[in-house]
């Protein structure tokens, strides 16, 4: 167990002497959850390196860490609150904006009823315990049906299986990646996302030299030979929106073969037999043919992956954020639990989190609708594809006023710029973001938290997808200059003000005062989380005398992290379903067997599988190792040569008079980009590929190194309408295209 001393933070506004010093904490900017050692002196980072002591990444980070020391000085990064004064933006008191917003919510709602109040959070909400543990109350008070997160342009077909099979959406399988032998990957990229709702990390493709060097075996089935592929033992490319199918395949297989074996849990699992024959009507040749992928690899991977001492089927975006995700999702689990993976040691995993999260939320299906288009809610949440339109369609119930914190959804959502004409309608919005960017241009009132090193780290959601049993508190490294405001403050002072303006007296109005001060100097998310600590599965609970026990005091002790143990069998204890029994075929999945029949099987049939359309090619999303949505304003990660150019391969560009030099327009159904291309053959014929997140080039931010390398944004041309009919997963994959030349160099 590691030791190490609390660095010498700020802990008044002295300064410490002028010698470096070495803070340690967990970067936040994605779920990989690296420790990071950052050097500093006085109130500047000197340098950020992998922290050789942290339990889960042991050294291991990415570029993009280093970026978080331009954010630490970015002149773009707003210190104070934005208000928009006559079309202008004009620096006010945190005074004058919390009220200000505050005042319009409660105005809105009090005219047109609670759900005239919406509120979206995007992914530094997931990233950052005050958000997180600030919104959960300020969505109660608000009491509005229109509550909208990021999740549904990303994981929520997960979570949907999860609730189906499991009995609760978090309750999440984590691939055991550090015993397994056999890896199956499909619609991921390890190499460059560095694993994902599977922390390890950074540079898990290590984990493939051991899997490797046990015996085993790493396959990875995506439409682009990515970055990852060179790491893999093989790769094979797969048509876009297909895999529900190349599953179909595997299962098929492994069945007839006589290799289903349910192991362990045999007896708690119900729909063995219906699962059994689900799949008669697609035969093995037709998914050959729609996939792309020949037979016998379908069936050499199927008896591999059955026969392995140990099997993981994992697969993320790329079968997430498609037309058949919830399809996807299920029937990987389906492969891993019919193989005895599920539960198991080198299969998929449960990690059992320092803080018990899970009995802290919430799981449900369907019990409220959405106004416009009827989608289900999940879990509370309705999903992204209908925010536009519960804002553009008059009527009761119709939102005219939005709080948007922590994303950046004119970039990140399916058809963007309709999201961004929507939010032009609202009488009012509220932006929590440090930014003045292409979504929160369109707010009234930006209110920016502190800056990363300014506020303590605890993650709350992501040790959700831990592959080892761990915990990590990062204290805050510096104070914040003048008045700042952390996520928590900032939605905590929107709560007590939303109270205080509700109250109907001054009586109760002092009275709700006095209660929400008190509240405010007991309340922290430090408290919060010690509490979590002290009741969780490691912690003393009532008896302080309890040894080793975990506590807040424990973490600040080792800020390196607290190794808590591998993985442990925990099934079927720990289900969530009433029967204590896991489903293997839940209704609801079996019953979305027929569209998938219909989208690929049918037209096979009928011999009218080949599209006509104009629109003849496929768009599918990359990310760049070097950088992240909102982190395009660091100078060090941006710096170099554009990474937003289209994938094509050279059959599809030579018919089309596509050199290496060409510009080329990207046209869907909804709109239109240009942007510069790059031939490969590491792209599948007949599929095209660019980066998201980038199109800095909307007047009215202020984001001055985003803006000097703008790209395109791949999101204008995505479609909101395209969706997964059964979860509401916004599709960012597959969108049918059309690429012309439009400028060929003349250089
Ligand atoms: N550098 C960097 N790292 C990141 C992030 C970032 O922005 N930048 N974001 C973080 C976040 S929020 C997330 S959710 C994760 C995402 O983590 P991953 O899912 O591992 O990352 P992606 O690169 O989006 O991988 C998706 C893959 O799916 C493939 N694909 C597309 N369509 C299909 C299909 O129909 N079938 C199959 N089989 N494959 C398909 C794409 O070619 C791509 O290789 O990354 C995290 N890490
Ligand atoms: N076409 C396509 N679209 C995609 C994807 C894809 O692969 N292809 N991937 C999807 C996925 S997986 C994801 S996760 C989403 C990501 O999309 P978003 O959730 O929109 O994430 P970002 O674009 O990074 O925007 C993050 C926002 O948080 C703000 N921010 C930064 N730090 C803080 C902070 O401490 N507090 C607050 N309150 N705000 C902060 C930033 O200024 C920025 O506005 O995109 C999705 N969209
Ligand atoms: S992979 Fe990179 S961005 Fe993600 S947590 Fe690790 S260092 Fe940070
Ligand atoms: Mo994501």
């Amino acid at each position: 167990m590691i030791n190490q001393q609390i660095p010498a933070a700020y802990k008044s506004n002295k300064r410490p002497a002028v010698m470096s010093s070495t803070h340690y904490r967990t970067c936040h900017l994605c779920e990989t959850m690296c420790g990071i050692a950052v050097e500093y002196e006085g109130d500047k980072i000197l340098s950020i390196k992998g922290d050789p002591n942290d339990v889960l990444s042991e050294g291991n980070i990415c570029a993009k860490a280093t970026g978080l020391q331009d954010v630490h000085t970015d002149p773009d990064r707003l210190k104070r609150p934005l208000r928009k004064i006559n079309g202008e933006w004009q620096e006010v008191s945190w005074e004058e904006a919390l009220d200000y917003a505050a005042e319009q919510m409660v105005k809105t709602q009090s005219q047109y009823g609670k759900d005239a109040v919406g509120s979206y959070c995007g992914r530094s909400t997931a990233h950052n315990v005050g958000a997180l543990l600030g919104v959960a109350p300020l969505r109660k008070i608000l009491g509005s049906k229109n509550i909208y997160t990021g999740s549904t342009v990303d994981q929520m077909p997960h979570n949907f299986v999860w609730h189906f099979m499991l009995g609760h959406q978090f309750f999440g399988t984590v691939p055991d990646i550090n015993r397994t032998h056999y890896y199956l990957m499909l619609g991921t990229n390890p190499r460059v996302s560095n694993g994902a709702m599977m922390s390890t990390g950074a540079n898990p493709q290590r984990k493939f030299v051991d899997i490797h060097k046990r015996g085993g075996k790493t396959v990875l089935i995506d439409p682009r030979r990515n970055e990852s592929a060179s790491h893999v033992s093989e790769h094979h490319f797969i048509r876009p929106n297909t895999d529900a199918l190349f599953l179909i395949g595997l299962i098929k297989t492994i069945f007839a073969k006589g290799l289903a074996t349910p192991g362990r849990l045999g007896s708690h699992i119900k729909g063995w037999e219906v699962t059994k024959n689900l799949f008669d009507d697609f035969e093995i040749n037709d998914i050959s043919e729609v996939t792309g992928i020949p037979v016998e690899v379908i069936e050499r991977i199927a008896l591999e992956f059955a026969t392995a001492e140990s099997a993981i089927c994992y697969g993320r975006t790329g079968v997430s954020m498609v037309e058949f995700g919830g399809l996807c999702q299920w029937l990987m689990q389906v492969v891993n639990i019919i193989t005895g993976n599920m539960d198991e040691p080198g299969g998929m995993m449960f990690p059992n989190t320092a803080i018990d999260s899970l009995s802290l939320s919430e799981s449900s299906w369907d019990r409220y609708r959405s106004r416009v288009s009827s989608r289900p809610e999940f879990s509370s949440e309705l999903p992204l594809c209908v925010l536009a339109e519960e804002i553009t369609t008059p009527g009761e119930g119709q939102i005219r006023g939005l709080i948007a914190i922590g994303g950046n959804p004119a970039l990140s959502m399916a058809n963007g710029k309709g999201l961004e004409d929507a939010f032009d309608q609202l009488d009012f919005m509220v932006s929590v973001d440090p930014y003045l960017n292409e979504t929160t241009q369109h707010a009234d009132v930006i209110l920016p938290p502190v800056g990363p090193f300014e506020k303590s780290h605890y993650d709350m959601y992501y040790h959700l997808y831990d592959t080892i049993n761990w915990a990590k508190y990062s204290p805050r490294l510096f104070k914040p200059e003048g008045e700042g405001y952390t996520d928590f403050e900032i939605l905590r002072e929107l709560f007590s003000r939303i109270l205080v303006l509700r109250a109907k007296n001054p009586l109760s109005k002092a009275l709700v005062n006095t209660a929400t001060s008190l509240v405010k100097k007991v309340i922290t998310p430090e408290r919060i989380i010690d509490l979590g600590l002290r009741f969780g599965p490691y912690g003393p609970g009532l008896n302080p005398f309890k040894k080793d026990a975990l506590t807040l005091q424990k973490l600040k002790d080792n800020p390196g992290g607290v190794f808590l143990g591998d993985l442990e069998r925990c099934l079927p204890e720990r289900l969530f379903t009433k029967d204590k029994k896991i489903d293997l075929a839940p209704e609801i999945l079996v019953s979305d067997l027929p569209r998938l029949k219909a989208r690929f099987i049918a037209p096979l049939k009928q011999g009218s599988s080949k599209d006509s359309s104009e629109y003849d090619l496929m768009i599918i999303s990359r990310l760049t190792s070097r950088t992240l949505g909102w982190m395009h304003n660091s100078h060090r990660l941006v710096k170099g040569k554009s990474v937003c150019h289209l994938l094509i391969h050279p059959e599809d560009a030579a018919t089309r008079g596509i050199t290496q030099e060409s510009t080329v327009s990207v046209s869907s159904v909804v709109g239109s980009i240009e942007l510069p291309v790059e031939i490969t053959e590491n792209i599948m014929p007949g599929v095209v590929c660019m980066p998201h997140a980038w199109g800095h080039n909307r007047p009215g931010t202020r984001i001055t190194v985003a803006e000097a390398h703008a790209g395109v944004s791949l999101n204008d041309i995505t479609n909101e309408k395209v969706i997964d009919e059964l979860t509401g997963n916004a599709v960012v994959h597959g969108i049918p295209v059309k690429v012309e030349v439009t400028r060929l160099a003349t250089a």
